[in-house]
């Protein structure tokens, strides 16, 4: 099985979408997901100006020779965008392989470990009122796990909540020549979180997990600040508490709380986890197929956190294609250090381009059966929405300084 094409198609139904189509000469077709948010085009031009001239004529079957030929073979390793365009290689002829055994990527990956995969859904609003009926909402659908986050009073935007209630979900993307701009203030962040987790626990009871994302925010002192002020509530975890270059500072947090740690959105590959794993300072690996090297390069963080009993939350928002999520949905199935899997749930019209087989209900998700990954992109559907420049949001102090968003 040769390759035989290899096509990157941008497009934006509801939101950008990076997508790479490989045709094998045996008439198979496989897809791959390369979305960096708000960085697309440059994902895009990776792959049409220096990956695809390489494909046309390489063995299909040679996912792990492949792999290091644009890993090693590139000299540049590393890094968001090369990482994304390995990955959208990588599960592409993951997704051929599996076609051409006649089975599900999940069988090829070990067979199945599990009869479901636990997911969390995203729950927001401007006050806590807000919340809490949305965290109902998510609690209607199943969900045994919910995302929690709010607006912080004096502060009009913020991250994970809308600014208006007419709109249902967040996105953080928008489309537009330049991006949003938000004022954040770490001060008033720190005195409110702890009693909108005393009343989601009282409304809510001990049962429900619930999970919170700080984005980078915090420094460590203030992040194990936090982590303190919210162990009465025992949230399932708290994300990104702070930024994880100087992983050093994890263990900071540590000292000061038992409150589960998760962080690895922004990591590209199983090296960036070199001091967090084997120095036990997280418990929960959230590095996405699409950002991470795909299939392959997930596989290697999974196996090397499982030796610390360090369990998966694969990264599971809107600016990961379904071809991206249904992956992480395989891995998940297979991969015996699964911990959950992060679910923000796609708004139409993205079904019009993307048709998937995995299903979602009560809370977990299934894979579906068919073989490969099991999502058939339509290239003509794509071309009806073309792509929007779009960019992710800056954050400001307020005294104007740029701060992590
Ligand atoms: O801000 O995917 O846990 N999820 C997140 C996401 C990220 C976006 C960035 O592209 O933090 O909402
Ligand atoms: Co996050």
């Amino acid at each position: 099985m040769k390759i035989q094409s290899a096509d990157v198609v941008v497009c934006s139904p509801g939101r950008n979408y990076v997508t790479l189509v490989l045709k094998t000469d045996d008439g198979l077709v496989g897809v791959g997901d390369a979305t960096v948010n708000g960085r697309e085009l440059a994902v895009a031009s990776y792959l049409q100006d220096h990956v695809v001239p390489l494909l046309p004529g390489r063995d299909a079957h040679a996912i792990e020779d492949t792999w290091q030929y644009l890993h090693r073979g590139a000299y540049w390793r590393r890094g968001p965008i090369t990482m994304a365009a390995i990955a959208a290689v990588d599960v592409a002829l993951w997704d051929l392989k599996a076609q051409s055994a006649g089975l599900p990527l999940f069988e090829l990956l070990g067979g199945r470990s599990r009869s479901w995969i636990r997911a969390y859904g995203h729950a927001h609003g401007r006050d806590v009122a807000e919340l809490t009926d949305s965290v109902h909402a998510l609690r209607a659908e199943g969900f045994s796990a919910v995302r929690v986050q709010v607006g912080i009073p004096g502060l009009s935007n913020g991250y994970g909540v809308t600014v208006t209630s007419a709109q249902s979900r967040y996105e953080p993307a928008v489309a537009g020549d330049q991006p949003v701009e938000e004022v954040w203030d770490t001060g008033r962040y720190l005195r409110h979180l702890p009693s909108v987790f005393e009343e989601l626990r009282n409304t809510f009871g001990p049962d429900l997990d619930l999970l919170h994302d700080v984005h980078h925010r915090l420094s460590p002192i203030e992040a194990a600040r936090l982590a303190k002020s919210l162990e009465p509530y025992a949230p399932f975890w708290l994300e990104d508490v702070t930024p994880a270059e100087n992983q050093e500072s994890f263990r900071l947090v540590r000292e000061h709380s038992t409150v589960p740690l998760a962080t690895g959105e922004t990591f590209n590959s199983v090296v960036d986890y070199l001091r967090l794993i084997p120095e036990q300072l997280i418990d929960y690996v959230r590095s996405a197929v699409t950002h991470a090297g795909g299939v392959t390069g997930l596989r290697r963080i999974l196996d090397f956190a499982a030796l610390y009993q360090i369990r998966s939350a694969i990264h599971g928002p809107t600016d990961i294609s379904p071809i991206g999520l249904s992956a992480a949905l395989h891995i998940d199935t297979a991969h015996h250090a699964f911990g959950i899997q992060e679910f923000m749930q796609y708004q139409e019209p993205i079904s019009e381009v993307f048709d998937v087989d995995y299903t979602f209900s009560d809370g977990v998700f299934q894979p579906g059966d068919r073989p490969g990954v099991g999502v058939r992109f339509d290239v003509d559907a794509a071309k009806r929405f073309p792509y929007r420049r779009a960019y992710l949001p800056v954050n400001r102090l307020a005294d104007g300084s740029v701060h992590d968003w």
